[in-house]
């Protein structure tokens, strides 16, 4: 949790400098579900994670170096510097995927676990916010989830807001009662407290491992953060001060260091720090990528470029293994 906090507060001053252009959705305040939720999960399973993601990808294994040149858009990138922070993967630490759409990996993790049960005991999951549980594609998955009994997690970390539209505003009925709509077990946990996140966790994946079917966990916690790290500027009015203060009363981190010695918590604080000090040499050190490769890996027949990529609106054409342009 520790590395997460100081990685996206490190993501902040990347942005300030004009490193990370896209900015980023920081997590800060979420930290308790990410390490709870991906400690009880095994390297062979996978995970779709969303637009607030960092954590889920450092609470798998990350390398945090090659996370960070990735969301400043170098080479050395886990994804060669193409994704950004809206939709990196990395396979390595089984995350089969994030997405700025919102509500997209329940479909995919759906999908995923079904052909995953064919051949062994992995688990798929997938994580969303209160916002995506208004997308119809989530009942879509709920219905063949719990119709062909897959090994799914449905993991909803409900922050209170979607953008600045509060969860009551926008979602009719409850967020666990969707779930139990469709015959799927279904609960409310506090996403604050690491260790209840992993009990709770560990629980719907050993079901959904030994064949019992799909759950959801509704995982409430809150971003003390702007939506974006746009809103820094913006100062949107959509949530009282006095409402951040109480949420960071139950800061993850501090729950957390409450049951930790110390020297510790100390030593593990050093070592986060000497960890991101490398990363962020690494990240900024990595070559920036040519332009000229901008269209690899799109197409599984690759396309060559024609023209300048950057001359100007409809300067930019390509042609495919078939000879179709696209301009
Ligand atoms: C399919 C789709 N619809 C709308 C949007 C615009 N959008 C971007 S973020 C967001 C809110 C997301 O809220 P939530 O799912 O609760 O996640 P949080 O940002 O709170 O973590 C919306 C509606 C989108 N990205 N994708």
């Amino acid at each position: 949790m520790r590395l997460i906090r100081r990685f996206e507060e490190r993501c902040i001053d990347l942005v300030r400098s004009g490193d990370i252009g896209s900015g980023i959705h920081p997590c800060i305040g979420q930290e308790g579900v990410a390490a709870g939720l991906c400690a009880a999960l095994r390297p062979d399973d996978a995970l779709l994670s969303n637009h607030r993601g960092h954590g889920h990808f450092l609470a798998r294994g990350s390398d945090p170096g090659r996370f960070l040149a990735e969301l400043t858009g170098r080479v050395g990138g886990i994804d060669s510097g193409r994704a950004g922070s809206f939709h990196p993967s990395d396979l390595s630490a089984g995350i089969w995927g994030a997405s700025g759409t919102v509500g997209h990996g329940a479909a995919i993790a759906t999908g995923l676990g079904w052909a995953l049960a064919r051949d062994g005991d992995r688990v798929a999951v997938s994580v969303f916010g209160d916002g995506a549980v208004t997308q119809g594609a989530l009942l879509e998955s709920f219905n063949l989830a719990s119709l062909w009994q897959v090994p799914v997690v449905f993991v909803c970390e409900n922050n209170g807001y979607a953008t600045t539209l509060p969860a009551p505003a926008g979602i009719a009925g409850s967020v666990v009662g969707r779930a139990e709509a469709f015959g799927i077990p279904a609960s409310t946990v506090d996403g604050q407290d690491p260790e209840v996140v992993f009990d709770a966790m560990a629980a719907a994946v050993d079901r959904a491992r030994g064949g019992g079917g799909p759950s959801l966990l509704e995982f409430t916690t809150y971003r003390f953060e702007g939506h974006h790290t746009f809103e820094r500027r913006m100062r949107l009015a959509y949530r009282d001060d006095d409402e951040v203060a109480r949420w960071r009363e139950r800061d993850p981190l501090a729950i957390q260091a409450a049951r930790v010695p110390a020297d510790v918590r100390d030593a593990i604080d050093a070592e986060v720090e000497e960890v991101l000090d490398a990363a962020v040499r690494f990240a900024l050190e990595s070559p920036r990528p040519d332009p000229a490769d901008a269209f690899d890996h799109l197409y599984a027949t690759p396309v060559r470029l024609r023209g300048s990529l950057f001359g100007g609106l409809g300067a930019a054409a390509a042609l495919d293994g078939a000879g179709r342009i696209f301009r």
